[in-house]
């Protein structure tokens, strides 16, 4: 890794729980093209991807009890938490409490937002609208559709303005000291 990279380099951690599209999310931002396979993640897995000016690895957790409970070792250092809810209403009341939990693992600097992701699907199904969402997880939340291609310019856009926005403050940090 060249030095200016090591510069740029920020820490992205994925979290939520099983099936929710975690590692779709990981595959949208470091892949071409995204397979709909489902095979849980066990453990973790860790990919690197540019955006921007940023270097970033992404943390995407196994969503399993067994491995979030392991994870907060992970978690820590993290410059931004993505939640992924599958916007169905029991997964997001399911999410708040990853929420709770996540805050206690990482720096009040670092942002928590929330993905509604599934869009896609109608909501006869019971998805919730990403707006919905927000009201209930009380953290700032976009709405997504992972398996669509399409949607990587604006994620990729969602996650540079929060690093641009760390970033700032991590200047007034430097100048304050
Ligand atoms: N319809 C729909 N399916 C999705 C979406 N995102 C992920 N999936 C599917 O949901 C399943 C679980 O996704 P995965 O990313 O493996 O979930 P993870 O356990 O959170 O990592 C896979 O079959 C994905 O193709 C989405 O936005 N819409
Ligand atoms: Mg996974």
């Amino acid at each position: 890794m060249l030095r200016s990279e090591i510069h740029s380099l920020r820490k992205l951690s994925i979290i939520g729980h099983p099936a929710v599209g975690k590692t779709t999310i990981l595959k949208l931002l470091s892949q071409n093209t995204i397979d709909r396979i489902y095979l849980p993640t066990h453990g973790l897995d860790l990919k690197t991807v540019k955006i921007g000016d940023f270097t970033i690895r992404v943390w995407d957790f196994g969503g399993q009890n067994y491995y979030f409970k392991c994870s907060r070792d992970h978690m820590l250092g993290s410059d931004l938490i993505l939640v992924i809810t599958d916007s169905s209403p029991k997964n997001v009341l399911r999410s708040q409490e990853l929420i709770g939990y996540a805050t206690h693992f990482v720096d009040k600097s670092c942002p928590i937002i929330a993905i509604a992701n599934k869009q896609d699907l109608s909501k006869p199904n019971g998805r919730m609208s990403p707006e919905r969402v927000e009201e209930i997880l009380n953290v700032k939340t976009f709405g997504l559709s992972a398996i669509n291609p399409a949607e990587r310019e604006r994620l990729e856009n969602i996650i540079r303005k929060e690093l641009n926005k760390t970033a700032i403050r991590r200047r007034f940090k430097e100048i304050e000291l």
